[in-house]
């Protein structure tokens, strides 16, 4: 055998041995290994491990719905796997067949691992589908308001992610690189089923040495950081990009820098969204003057950088997180209004992305392919939810909701199967989602550690890390298929998802359909050789099933040419047109005009988002929050881990807050704090800090939550137990997480201790 290596979303790593025992070593070949993975090993090790099937107390004496308001508090049983098993199946069975399918939400939104074929997203929706359906999910936490919104107006974010112009062609081309909400580096550790050589440090680097000017608008300076470079930083009130957007905009028109040959040759609409422009919409233009009394940016700044774009090669970038926001949609489609009119989307090094930095492979010159991935099968269920609409949907049966132009209902859900997920982490608003979820009658979940949302199931089972277990991993555009051979035993009596779900079809006589009669070794050869044979139509030369797995890992070879994004496009909007009901990149959506939607108009437009640093309620909750994707872990993932812990405050989550901010409320650097404001409270460590602006506060996601039994503080640093759980609009249903008013006070004597990372209560019956 080869050399052995692994991967993980956060990269491929080597396995070599020490005093007998394994131990990761980032990838020889990856510039920038992430210190995430190298702690997955020690990690899988921790006793917050779930190690034997469990059963909440009440649900098992009493069965199906008993005392749902005890889920997070009561004590578990164990029990042995087959009990456990049966448990389940007589419980499908029993809901499908007196309730239907429809009333099971088999959603499991979630990251889970990178191995392909063990993705218990994968695994969880192909067994759903073999026994008569889900309620599923659509779209993402990610990219929700945009995913929906941007197929409308020039192409579907799936497409777009995935030709973005490459690093070596920004280097070669861009002077000016604008980026609002920076280019954080600490996001661009991962990408989804697996990072390879981490590419955005000196993607970011040989620009500048090339002699790249960046910008960074954003209200943290720390997420554009480069190495003896001056980055100049022009803070910005959160949610306010939009109108300095317009501003530029306006400035473009009025002075005449437009590119009029590009708007009409690429765009339509124009002349509508310019009336609005100058103020022939509602009496009000668009001066830097008007953006600057909303946004803080001075309005001689913002008419500067509107000439210094104009006048050299510019590459605008918006990080996902601003359309994790209230009117998610207009910033995304501010930027393309202002790239549209300086005329350069479709040259080398110009335009705009929508996600530079936010993951590893955006910008890479990798080739694009699909790999191998389970067939899930087809849902006879028709009801969906958009994902971020999980606590409206459980709390609202059959109500209304309007999503992408369609009105839709909410099912009675009374059964949620999860696997891959931890909703007690993602979704906004966690008290909220804590009442939600007492509704159904049964909670399943599939985890390898004590998350909050596995306390709060009825039935948890455990299962294996990849590091556990078989599989190869793939991203699209990482260059990589690596063959993931396992490292260690399962730790306690941990399956596989695909082993539970096997079990499970089996008990529900649908193991054929589930298994096709194959087991993992055999899934994997099927997989790879299905994706193996697809690449060698694309001209792609993989080796067998047998010699990949010996050599641990294979290079896909790279594509000579580099690429620019809507270069074709550009060059013959004509012969090669956008997916779009004109072609071309609409400025103005009638398409979205005529949905007669409050929220989302026919054209990018600024409106006042319910809570932001000019609303009413700043009043009472002065601090923007900010709950961006945190520096040492994948959201929740590895928050165990002690690189994770080693970066907390006093064992909790840092809030980063300015120095002005914290001295006015007599906080400093260490102290315990609260946050809190009408939806929910948390404490937090103080991080007193100047990379963060006056009135902006910031706390990572991904603290396991950890209420106070007794009363709502949760006392670990979970930011969504202050955020809200509105859609984004009424187009898209996206998270609205950074739309988010608080107020901190502090400093907090005699915290009570952070109990995240213990396993629940047990007892027998
Ligand atoms: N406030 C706020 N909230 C946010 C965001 C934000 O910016 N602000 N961002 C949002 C975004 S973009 C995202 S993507 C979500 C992320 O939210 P999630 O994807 O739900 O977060 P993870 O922590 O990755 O959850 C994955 C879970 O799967 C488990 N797991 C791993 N491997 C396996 C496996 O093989 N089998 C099983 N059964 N389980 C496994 C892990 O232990 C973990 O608990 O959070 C969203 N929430
Ligand atoms: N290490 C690590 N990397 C990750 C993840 C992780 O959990 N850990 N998660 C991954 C996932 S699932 C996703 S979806 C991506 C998400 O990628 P993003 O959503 O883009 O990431 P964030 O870190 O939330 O925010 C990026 C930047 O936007 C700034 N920002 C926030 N609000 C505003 C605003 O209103 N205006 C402006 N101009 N800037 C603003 C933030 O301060 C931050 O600097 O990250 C991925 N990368
Ligand atoms: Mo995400």
């Amino acid at each position: 055998m080869g050399k052995r290596y692994t991967s993980s979303h956060w990269g491929i790593y080597e396995v070599e041995e020490a005093a007998g025992r394994p131990v990761l070593k980032g990838y020889h070949r990856d510039p920038d290994p992430s210190e995430i993975g190298l702690h997955f090993l020690t990690a899988s090790q921790h006793r917050c491990r779930v190690v034997r099937p469990a059963v909440r107390e009440s649900w098992l004496r009493e069965g199906p719905g008993a005392r749902t308001e005890g889920r997070g508090r009561e004590p578990f049983v164990e029990v042995e796997w087959n009990e456990a098993l049966d448990l389940i199946a007589q419980e499908l069975e029993r809901v499908r067949r007196t309730h239907g399918n429809a009333s099971i939400f088999g959603g499991s939104y979630g990251w889970s691992s990178a191995g392909r074929f063990h993705h218990a997203q994968s695994q969880i929706h192909r067994f759903l589908n073999t026994i008569g359906g889900y309620v599923r999910h659509r779209d993402s936490y990610s990219i929700g308001a945009v995913q929906v919104f941007m197929r409308h107006v020039l192409a579907p974010m799936s497409e777009l992610e995935f030709c973005h112009t490459t690093w070596p062609i920004l280097r070669d081309h861009t002077r000016l690189f604008v980026a609002f909400g920076g280019l954080p580096i600490k996001n661009a550790q991962v990408s989804s089923g697996g990072a390879a050589r981490h590419r955005v440090k000196e993607g970011i680097a040989a620009m500048a040495a090339a002699g790249c000017k960046f910008v960074n608008i954003s209200p943290v300076r720390d997420n554009l950081v480069i190495d003896g470079v001056d980055v100049e930083w022009i803070p910005l009130r959160p949610n306010t990009d939009v109108a300095l957007m317009l501003a530029l905009a306006y400035v473009l028109e009025t002075e005449g820098l437009a590119d009029r040959s590009f708007l009409k040759r690429c765009t339509t609409g124009y002349e509508i969204v310019r009336e609005y422009l100058i103020g022939g919409q509602d009496g009000t233009p668009k001066t830097p003057e008007w953006a600057s009394n909303i946004c803080g940016v001075p309005g001689e700044r913002i008419r500067l950088l509107a000439r210094q774009m104009q006048a050299q090669r510019t590459m605008m970038n918006v990080a996902w997180s601003l359309q994790r926001a209230v009117f998610g949609e207009q910033p995304y489609w501010g930027v393309i209004l202002v790239a549209s009119m300086l005329g350069q989307i479709g040259l080398p090094g110009g335009g705009f992305g929508v996600g530079y930095g936010m993951t590893n492979s955006i910008g890479s010159p990798e080739r694009s392919l699909a790999g191998p991935t389970l067939p899930q099968g087809a849902n006879p269920v028709r009801e969906f939810i958009p994902v971020a609409r999980i606590a409206d949907l459980l709390l609202n049966p059959g109500t209304k909701f309007t999503y992408d132009g369609m009105e839709y209902t909410y099912p009675n859900i009374r059964f949620i199967y999860w696997a891959g997920g931890n909703p007690f982490h993602h979704h906004q608003d966690l008290n909220r989602l804590r009442s939600a979820w007492e509704r159904p009658e049964t909670i399943v979940v599939h985890e390898q550690v004590w998350t909050a949302t596995a306390k709060r199931a009825d039935i948890v089972l455990p299962v294996t890390t990849t590091l556990e277990r078989n599989d190869i991993s793939f991203a699209n555009r990482e260059g990589y298929l690596v063959a993931m051979r396992q490292i260690v035993e399962p730790n306690g009596e941990a399956r596989d998802d695909y082993e539970i779900f096997s079990r499970l079809a089996e008990r529900l006589g649908t193991q054929q359909a589930f298994t096709e009669d194959r087991n993992v070794e055999e899934w994997l050869k099927t997989l790879y050789e299905d994706a193996r044979t697809k690449w060698g139509r694309a001209g792609v030369e993989a080796p067998s099933f047998n010699s990949f797995w010996e050599q641990g890992l294979f290079e896909v070879p790279r594509e000579e040419v580099q690429r620019s994004m809507l270069e074709e496009f550009r060059r013959d909007p004509e012969a090669n047109p956008l997916a779009t009901p004109s072609g071309l990149i609409e400025l103005y959506s009638s398409k979205i005009d005529l949905l007669g939607l409050p929220d989302c108009t026919g054209h990018v437009r600024w409106q006042e988002p319910p809570e932001w640093l000019g609303s009413e309620k700043a009043k009472s909750y002065p601090l923007h929050l900010l709950s961006d994707q945190p520096v040492r872990r994948l959201h929740s993932q590895l928050d165990h881990s002690d690189w994770s812990r080693r970066g907390k405050i006093a064992d909790r989550e840092a809030v980063f807050i300015h120095p002005d901010d914290a001295r006015e409320r007599g906080i400093r650097h260490g102290d315990v704090v609260m946050i809190h404001n009408e939806r929910g409270r948390c404490l937090a460590g103080a991080h007193v800090s100047d990379v963060i602006m006056r009135g902006v506060v910031r706390l990572a996601t991904g603290a396991w939550y950890d209420p106070d039994p007794d009363d709502d503080l949760e006392k670990h640093g979970n930011p969504n137990v202050l955020t809200l759980d509105t859609g984004s609009s009424g187009l898209s249903q996206g998270c609205s997480a950074q739309t988010c008013l608080v107020e901190i006070s502090g400093p907090v004597a005699d915290p009570p201790p952070v109990t995240a990372f213990e396993p629940p209560r047990f007892t027998t019956l």
